[in-house]
């Protein structure tokens, strides 16, 4: 058997541990990272030029690739870019219903509190190339920096001999003003610090290799960033309704990404959970990425679980905190009511795992290695910042001056309660002039 059926209740702390306490893999290449992001802060454009000699093995002429993109866009074949521009529109529509309205509300007499919701200016977007193209993960960052109103949506791509036309044109399509070939951790830091070529930005978003992610790592602080996403990971919740075929290819699916890629199927059926297994070693043969597949399945955080009751596997399932999560249950959205931990959901067999990858218009950029417990994915939210306002009447800080004057002297900052004072007393001295 590919992957065998465990009884979670006899898993062993080590155990537990495996599958718990996923991590990004970074500390492995923090230092080696850490010298190409000191390099191309320093010395710009000739240290991302020499790191791509040495990582991609491409000798760059121009970095910048803005027209390449367009001429992607506009030579790509019909059937391709009808694709993209059917999923970005999907994605589009759906960000734009995540947009706030500013708002503001009078919460007592005179005392009138509201946020207004900006654009950040510059925003950089990592795409990343590597044993797939990734099309689908430009559009899933460009669009909503797009749809909240960034001015300027830079994009760096790993290099190639020959670019992908399907990643270039998507890139194009979902608006990104300018593109740059740079990969690696040699794209983030020139993205972070700007170099000749290439203008820094206020906030770096996207997945890439453990290099991207630990480059994201080295520079946050100097720059925003999302999150540092590991590689992508997938729990099913299945009861006996499940269709086993179905639950596997789900397992499949998000385990050719990457050969870290944990995958899990949790039932409180036993009969569910043998025939998940027999068909995930049916399918896994037939796959063209088996080789990766076979090696997420064999990891740590991989397994297909029989749990003595739904409660259980529901709890598992809370303390996985997967990135993706699909419940293919009778009582999905009782099961869903009781979860608080993932990054994106899909409920009953008709939703693949694959529809939010590409097209359904939820975002795949999302937290793994248990971060979805603090964090959702890439929302039009990553790109805003909220500002408070408010506005006070004489009778809205007649109210509140008590409060403000005893906290201001508790805290020995006689100038905050004086600029209170100030005010009340002119207004008394009106009052009674009056
Ligand atoms: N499942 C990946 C996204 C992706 N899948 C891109 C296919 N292409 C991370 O959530
Ligand atoms: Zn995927």
């Amino acid at each position: 058997m590919t992957i065998d059926v465990t009884e979670l209740a006899e898993l062993g702390p080590g155990d537990r541990r495996g599958l718990f306490e996923r991590d990004a893999g970074i500390d492995a290449v923090r230092a080696d990272v850490c010298d190409i992001v000191d390099r191309v802060r320093e010395e710009g454009d000739v240290a991302v030029r020499e790191f791509t000699r040495e990582f991609d093995g491409v000798d760059v002429g121009n970095l910048e690739i803005t027209d390449q993109a367009e001429r992607a866009y506009e030579t790509l074949d019909k059937e391709t870019l009808e694709a993209i521009e059917a999923a970005a529109a999907n994605v589009r529509e759906f960000h734009e219903a995540q947009v706030p309205e500013d708002w503001h509300e009078e919460f007592s007499t005179g005392r009138e509190l509201g946020r207004r919701f900006r654009p950040i200016e510059r925003a950089g977007v990592y795409v990343p190339g590597g044993t797939a193209a990734y099309p689908s993960s430009a559009i899933m960052g460009i669009v909503p920096a797009t749809v909240a109103g960034v001015e300027h949506v830079s994009v760096v791509t790993p290099p190639a001999d020959e670019l992908n036309p399907v990643t270039l044109a998507a890139i194009h399509a979902a608006g990104a003003d300018a593109v740059y070939s740079v990969g690696g951790a040699q794209g983030i830091a020139a993205l972070a610090y700007g170099t000749e070529s290439i203008t820094r930005v206020q906030k770096i978003v996207g997945p890439g290799s453990k290099w991207v992610t630990a480059a994201k790592a080295e520079v946050r602080g100097d720059v925003e960033i999302d999150f540092l996403a590991g590689p992508s990971e997938a729990v099913v919740i299945a009861d006996e309704t499940a269709n086993p075929e179905f639950v596997a290819a789900e397992l499949l699916a998000q385990a050719e990404h990457d050969p870290n890629s944990p995958v899990v199927a949790v039932t409180d059926d036993t009969e569910t959970a043998d025939a998940i297994a027999r068909a995930v070693d049916e399918q896994v043969g037939e796959r063209e990425r088996a080789e990766i597949i076979r090696d997420a399945l064999a990891n740590d955080a991989s397994g297909i679980f029989h749990t003595r009751s739904m409660s259980e596997a529901i709890l598992f399932t809370e303390e996985y905190a997967p990135e993706h999560l699909a419940i293919v249950a009778d009582d999905d959205e009782s099961i869903l009511e009781r979860i608080d931990s993932a990054g994106s959901v899909f409920l009953g067999p008709q939703t693949p795992i694959a529809a939010g990858d590409y097209a359904s218009g939820t975002n795949h950029v999302l937290p793994t290695n248990g971060l979805p417990k603090v964090t959702g994915g890439l929302s039009v939210e990553t790109f805003l910042r909220a500002t408070t306002v408010q506005r006070l009447s004489a009778d809205g800080l007649d109210e509140l001056a008590g409060t403000i004057t005893t906290l201001a002297e508790a805290e020995g900052l006689e100038a905050h309660a004086e600029s209170v004072r100030i005010r009340t007393d002119a207004e008394k001295s009106n009052d009674d002039a009056a």
